[in-house]
């Protein structure tokens, strides 16, 4: 499997925790999102991905966008340990605990974004941060209602085994320490994010350990 991917980006630290919890070897291509002008906005990386995004995967002949299918598909094929529970209502509430990460958090504090604030809005630093602290304050004290309803005190955000929404979650708060968002106020998720750290899948995948990473 080759695997494009970018250190910093979370879209990209989510799989690398999935093929560390199920043991998946991959190669590993760079893709740098800011020098050159940002490699994925190259014809050829878009012919892979046509919207100029990482992660991408590549199996074989088939080419895997978008990191929620591509989480979904690894579970799928390497079925051990599985990413989600079996219980429809339990995967509903992991799938909707994933989704206010990667759809309601995440895409506000894109790369592409945030560009187009500093240019067009004319945002500094201070506008970026205050920004992403708005988006993913907001987002993640969500994070947190939905743990107070369903952590129950386990060491994962759904139970004693990692999964799919502690995948989401320990991407996110870095992201949010990258952009100094207060966490103060969210006990289960700091607690969690601390436990996953201590686990090798998740300190393995952090993009201070990349090869990539500068
Ligand atoms: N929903 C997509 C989001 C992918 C995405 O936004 N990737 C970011 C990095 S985390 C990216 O490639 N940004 C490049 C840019 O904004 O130009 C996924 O989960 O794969």
């Amino acid at each position: 499997m080759k695997f494009h991917g970018y250190f910093r980006s979370s879209s990209s630290y989510r799989l690398r925790i999935a093929f560390n919890l199920k043991g998946l070897d991959y190669q590993f291509v760079p893709v740098h999102l800011v020098r050159d002008g940002g490699q994925q906005k190259t014809e050829a990386y878009k012919a892979l991905n046509p919207q100029g995004l990482v992660p991408t995967l590549e199996v074989g002949e088939t080419v895997l966008t978008q990191s929620p299918a591509i989480l979904e598909w690894l579970d799928e094929t390497y079925p051990e340990p599985a990413l989600l529970p079996s219980d429809p209502t339990e995967k509903a509430h992991v799938r909707a605990f994933a989704q206010v990460i990667g759809c309601e958090i995440h895409p506000l504090q894109n790369l592409r974004v945030l560009s187009y604030l500093r240019e067009n809005y004319d945002q500094d630093q201070s506008g970026i941060e205050a920004w992403c602290q708005r988006w993913i304050g907001d987002g993640l004290a969500a994070c947190e209602a939905l743990l107070e309803r369903h952590n129950n005190g386990a060491a994962y955000c759904f139970g004693e085994t990692p999964g799919l929404a502690d995948i989401y979650l320990i991407p996110q708060v870095f992201s949010a320490s990258r952009f100094k968002v207060d966490l103060s106020g969210l006990p289960n998720v700091t607690r969690i994010a601390a436990h996953c750290e201590n686990l090798s899948a998740f300190a393995d995948a952090h993009p201070t350990k990349q090869p990539d990473f500068e």
